[in-house]
């Protein structure tokens, strides 16, 4: 346990007396109560992580009764509900967001800080909820924030891992994983709500073997799924919704049957797996691997989603006609789409409703979004895991194929090919599940998540598809949450804002526009610049205080935080930088802006090559620190464990957003448009929702540069990484100083692979679009220079940013695909 701290200077020069002055109002009460009562401690001196735990009670006690209104509104009115399915939602933490959105964040912060409390201290105590691998998850949670905000009576179904996303920690440079168990200690965010448990049923059991886990088959079990709750607050606390997150665990009852039966083994497996299926998150979102306990985690998820949803519906209605006007189901990428079979199968065996009304309703339920246009990260099952663990639904699905490719083929008559390519099954040695295809098929809407993205999608991806169906397929544009990814994460800027329009724009973030006029005001100008110079000074503080590193709050902060892949080009960055290293050491006095180049990521354990990236970046970093030529003219800092708490500090201190994918690879990013709202000015290809970001803030304040996608896709067949390598010198002096292993002087031919991968296919095109990067790079820095033209851009930045609110995009996904509308809260 941790020792007792007095961290606040102010604590440690006075006697102890933390309660002397009125902490919270009426919360004071609930704070010393919780101390006193949960934790059995006198409240001076209790532990940091105990005062943490008491204040998130006393803050879940404040939003209980409105939390329980929402829900009692929503049983009253009975409206159209929207529940948001997802294997991830990358939440961080709750304490501050909770505080925020009840707009009570200022307040408590004042009076724990009057009361010689660690403010700071308290809030670092609480684990982020990593429940998710990068931009999907997060996704997911910026919109049940948005769903709350805009009062939409909505519902996150997600599954409650044990352990979430790992920890990254570096040694030597090199990532290691380690085990991120957040609910070590107790969380006050979830309610257990045991009674709505519900029965999940399989045809197989499963055995641990080795770590993995394997399909007993021929042998039914049946798995419990107990949910619990977490409270989702809307901006201004009047909606209340729910995050439900699903535990497995043995019946109580099954194991009975079996030891009298004599089958011991049975019973031990059933109850391994049970407590093996949620308790970790698959950290892969580069490849798909058919491996049994993620495909048995998914249907874990639709199969207790999709009963609780339904008995949610029969309390209200008989009538099975009714259910897509009572809900829709949004299926956050193919993760969960054996929605499609299970409520199939729940309408035709349960229900007893004939085919073709079961298919009608499925389909006007069900919504899909896609994520990823990579073709290794395209879910596809082997079909005997459906033989195994699921033959009802694996009927279901053939039954589905068969209706529909007779359908194709009376469309298309003789064109095999088409039956061949929009087929649910794909035939091969293995044959398998194609999941978009089934979501696609048993959806009314399959949307992507940027315009570039959506088109491609359409086009090429799913092309035939996208022919066959042409009305269920549109855009829905991600966006972020500007509570927590502007009014929370960076106060002093808020405030600015604030001064300049109002406060309206938390709420409203259209409004954000009425800061225009003010960026070309020198006055304005000024308190912008001085509410960036802050954050990074804090930003740098922080760094020192953890890591004992220093940062340069006056240069320049340059980053790019996103998981490592080689299609978002971490390396072309560091090619950028190592042309900067090699230009200072030729011309020593060089007149450069100082620059701290940050990055931070997290690779997939089994991803050898992105491993290999961030053991490159942090010898590039070490060896930029070891040149006391280059030392305090640019840095590079790899920061690890990248989380949404890092996030949150370092986005307000950015000065420039690096977004720098092979065009037509990123589906839309997200860390893009949160810099946009903090002020950062952006350097990036034309890929993704920065192409919306710059068509809005106008290209005149954007650093665009590179191949298009088309260009991109154009150049394939006879791009040739080694003509860049031939002739352009910056260029080949950078490959040639990987290659002489001057990054990995003790590590020798360490870095080959990554040089081979570079000059001998470069399927990512990194050197086709190094040279445009640099100039785009020198008009950056040129501008930086001039103070006033900078912060006038960077505030038309954020001005124009208001699209990019997730309360837009999901007020288009409430009209355009749920047709849900607001129930308030009286
Ligand atoms: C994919 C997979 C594939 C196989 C198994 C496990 C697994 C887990 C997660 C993923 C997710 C990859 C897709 C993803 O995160 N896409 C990102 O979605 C963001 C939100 O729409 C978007 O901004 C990013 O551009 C996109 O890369």
């Amino acid at each position: 346990m941790d020792a007792p701290t007095r961290s606040s200077l102010a604590s440690k020069q006075t006697p102890p007396q933390p309660f002397s002055v009125p902490f919270f109002g009426q919360a004071d009460a609930l704070f010393e109560r919780h101390l006193l009562s949960d934790a059995v401690v006198e409240p001076v001196g209790a532990y940091e992580r105990q005062r943490f735990e008491a204040l998130g009670h006393s803050v879940r006690d404040v939003l209980a009764a409105q939390w329980i209104k929402t829900q009692a509104t929503y049983d009253q009115a009975d409206p159209k509900r929207i529940y948001y399915l997802s294997m991830e939602f990358l939440i961080g933490r709750s304490l501050t967001n909770n505080l925020t959105n009840l707009m009570l964040n200022p307040s408590f912060k004042h009076a724990a800080i009057e009361a010689q409390l660690d403010w700071v201290g308290m809030v670092e105590q609480e684990p982020d909820a990593g429940l998710g691998n990068g931009g999907l998850g997060r996704l997911a949670a910026c919109f049940l924030d948005s769903m709350a905000t805009m009062q939409l009576p909505a519902m996150g179904y997600g599954l409650r891992y044990e352990y979430g996303m790992f920890k990254q920690a570096i040694e030597q440079g090199w990532q290691r994983e380690q085990p991120d168990n957040w609910l070590r200690r107790q969380d006050p965010w979830e309610i257990l709500r045991r009674s709505e448990f519900v029965e999940v049923k399989l045809s197989c059991s499963f055995e641990m073997h080795q770590g993995n886990l394997q399909i007993v088959a021929g042998h039914p079990s049946t798995l419990i799924g107990v949910p619990y709750d977490r409270p989702i607050v809307g901006f201004g606390g009047r909606t209340i919704n729910s995050l439900r997150l699903w535990s497995a665990t043995a019946p109580d009852y099954f194991d009975f049957q079996e030891f009298s039966s004599g089958d011991f083994v049975g019973a031990l497996v059933g109850s391994i797996s049970a407590q093996t299926l949620t308790r970790v998150l698959y950290p892969d979102d580069s490849t798909q691997k058919g491996q049994a306990l993620r495909f048995a985690q998914e249907y874990f998820l639709v199969a207790c989603s999709l009963a609780d949803l339904i008995r949610r519906f029969r309390r209200h209605s008989d009538d099975w006609q009714l259910l897509p006007e009572k809900v829709a189901i949004q299926l956050n990428d193919t993760h969960p789409s054996l929605s499609v079979p299970e409520l199939m199968r729940i309408l035709l065996d349960e229900a007893n409703l004939p085919w073709d009304e079961a298919w009608d309703l499925t389909t006007r339920s069900l919504a899909y979004t896609n994520h990823t246009l990579l073709p290794e990260a395209l879910e596809k099952w082997p079909l005997h895991y459906f033989r195994q663990m699921l033959p009802r639904q694996l009927e279901i699905i053939y039954e589905i194929n068969s209706r529909f490719l007779s359908d194709v083929r009376s469309r298309h008559p003789g064109d095999e090919g088409i039956v061949e390519r929009v087929s649910l099954i794909e035939e091969g040695e293995e044959d398998k599940v194609r999941m978009a295809n089934l979501a696609i098929v048993g959806s009314h809407s399959t949307n992507g998540v940027a315009a570039i993205h959506s088109n491609l999608l359409k086009t090429t991806t799913v092309r035939d598809l996208a022919q066959i169906f042409p009305e269920r397929f549109n855009n829905k544009t991600n966006g972020v949450t500007p509570r927590r990814w502007l009014l929370m994460c960076n106060p002093d800027l808020s405030q600015v804002i604030s001064d300049a329009i109002g406060e309206d724009w938390m709420e409203d973030f259209s409004k954000i526009v009425d800061l225009a006029p003010h960026a070309g005001e020198p006055g304005f100008q000024h308190a912008f610049l001085q509410a960036k110079r802050n954050a990074k000074a804090n930003f740098a503080g922080w760094l020192h205080s953890v890591s004992g590193q220093s940062v340069d709050p006056d240069s320049i902060f340059d980053c790019q935080i996103k998981r490592i892949h080689e299609y978002k080009r971490q390396m072309l960055n560091a090619l950028r930088v190592i042309v900067l290293y090699n230009r200072i050491r030729a011309v020593p006095d060089l007149e450069i802006t100082p620059r701290t180049f940050f990055f931070a990521g997290k690779a997939a354990p089994g991803y050898r090559i992105a491993k290999l990236i961030i053991k490159f970046l942090n010898n590039l970093a070490g060896t930029i620190d070891g040149d006391p030529l280059v030392r305090g003219r640019i840095k590079v800092v790899f920061l690890p464990e990248y989380c949404v708490s890092l996030a949150e500090r370092l986005i307000p201190a950015a000065d420039v957003s690096n977004q720098i994918s092979t065009a037509g690879y990123e589906a839309s990013g997200t860390s893009n448009m949160k810099f946009m709202m903090n002020g950062a000015l952006t350097i990036a290809t034309r890929d993704g929702a920065t192409i919306e970001m710059a068509e809005q803030a106008g290209e005149d304040n954007f650093f665009l540069f590179g191949l298009t996608a088309q260009q991109v896709a154009e150049s394939r067949g006879w791009y040739d990484p080694r003509w860049h390598y031939d002739n352009d010198v910056e260029t080949r002096q950078a490959i040639d100083l990987i290659a002489s292993d001057h990054f990995s002087q003790n590590e020798r031919g360490a870095f080959g692979p990554i040089v081979d991968i570079l000059l001998h296919g470069d399927h990512y095109m990194h050197l086709a679009d190094l040279s445009a990067y640099l100039a785009a790079d020198q008009a950056l820095c040129a501008l930086y220079a001039d103070r006033n033209e900078w912060a006038r851009k960077a505030i038309l930045n954020v001005a124009h940013s208001g699209p990019f609110s997730s309360d837009r995009s999901i007020a288009q996904y409430a009209s355009e695909i749920w047709r849900a509308k607001p129930c308030p809260v009286a």
